[in-house]
């Protein structure tokens, strides 16, 4: 039996006709990605991820900052999705008007079966020319070990430097992108914001919006965070577990999406 804070969060969830699941770096943190404040282990530990998160960075010592990158796609493309993003597409797969907005530039949504996900910031996979922003094919990524530089290959049309296709600190995120999820955010009943600090500006915006708006919010993270005011429901723990509770608790326990359903009721 769902403990009574995931029971609330399940009636939400099994009453709402449109949903917005807004993530951040801690749903992937159980698929063995570091999140954001602690991607820097190994030799990173002597960096800043905010001050390396930069076009300045970029600029002053790229082999550093594509080295960084290109340690986190190598990480990311070993890594598999975890049970809190099979909830999570389980979720869409449930709710016809239903959109996830990630801060994340993993893929793991995508590979749990996420349908089209909104990247506030971008992605590892996209990477482009700093110069002509032309898309550059990418290699897969070789293992480039802690922290050893790795120089950025060249534009194959005007031979800058290729750059990650993320979004830097001081960088506007993609108008479009952010049209489209503070649209969603508005229009949402319900919003489930997972595993994100809710610190970093504009994309911190959208849970508040929501809220703003008369939807009803739940969060999900181990921690306090400043979305905590705007959260109906606090599910306090890791999404890997919780998740996959929720969806269980609203839908019941058959839900094929789900690691561990079917008729066994394995999974508990
Ligand atoms: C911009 C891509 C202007 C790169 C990232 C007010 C308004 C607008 C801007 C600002 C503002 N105030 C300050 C700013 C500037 C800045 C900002 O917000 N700074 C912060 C530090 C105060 N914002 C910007 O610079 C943005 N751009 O404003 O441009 C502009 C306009 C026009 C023209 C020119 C310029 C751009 C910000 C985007 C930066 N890029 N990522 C990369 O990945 O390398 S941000 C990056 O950090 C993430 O994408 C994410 O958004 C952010 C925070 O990370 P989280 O996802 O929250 O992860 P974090 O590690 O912080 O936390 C993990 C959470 O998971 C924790 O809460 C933890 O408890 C939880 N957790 C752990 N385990 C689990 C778990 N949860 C569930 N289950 C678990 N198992
Ligand atoms: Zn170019």
């Amino acid at each position: 039996m769902a403990e009574p804070h995931v029971r609330e969060a399940a009636e939400l969830l099994a009453h709402a006709r449109r949903v917005v699941v807004f993530t951040g770096a801690g749903i992937s943190a159980e698929s063995g990605v570091p999140t954001f404040r602690d991607a820097l282990t190994g030799l990173w530990r002597r960096f800043d991820a905010q001050a390396l998160a930069t076009p300045e960075a970029f600029r002053d010592d790229p082999a550093l900052v594509w080295g960084w990158y290109e340690w986190r796609r190598s990480r990311v493309s070993r890594a598999v999705p975890n049970a809190g993003h099979l909830a999570v597409a389980a979720i869409e797969a449930r709710v016809p008007d239903s959109l996830v907005v990630t801060q994340n530039v993993d893929d793991l949504h995508e590979r749990a079966g996420s349908v089209a996900p909104l990247h506030l910031h971008g992605s590892l996979f996209a990477p482009r020319c700093s110069v002509c922003a032309r898309p550059a094919p990418y290699e897969v990524a070789q293992e480039p070990g802690d922290g050893r530089r790795v120089s950025p290959p060249r534009c194959a049309r005007c031979a800058g430097p290729v750059r990650p296709g993320v979004v830097w600190f001081g960088e506007a995120l993609p108008a479009a992108v952010l049209e489209a999820a503070i649209g969603a955010a508005s229009g949402c009943d319900l919003l489930i914001t997972v595993g994100t600090s809710g610190l970093v500006y504009p994309a911190a915006e959208i849970p508040q919006v929501a809220a703003r708006l008369g939807a009803r919010v739940i969060q999900v993270n181990p921690e306090r965070t400043p979305l905590d005011a705007v959260a109906d429901v606090n599910l306090r723990g890791p999404s890997a577990q919780l998740l996959p509770a929720l969806v269980r608790a609203a839908w019941g326990g058959d839900d094929p999406a789900l690691p561990g359903a079917g008729p066994s009721g394995a999974g508990g």
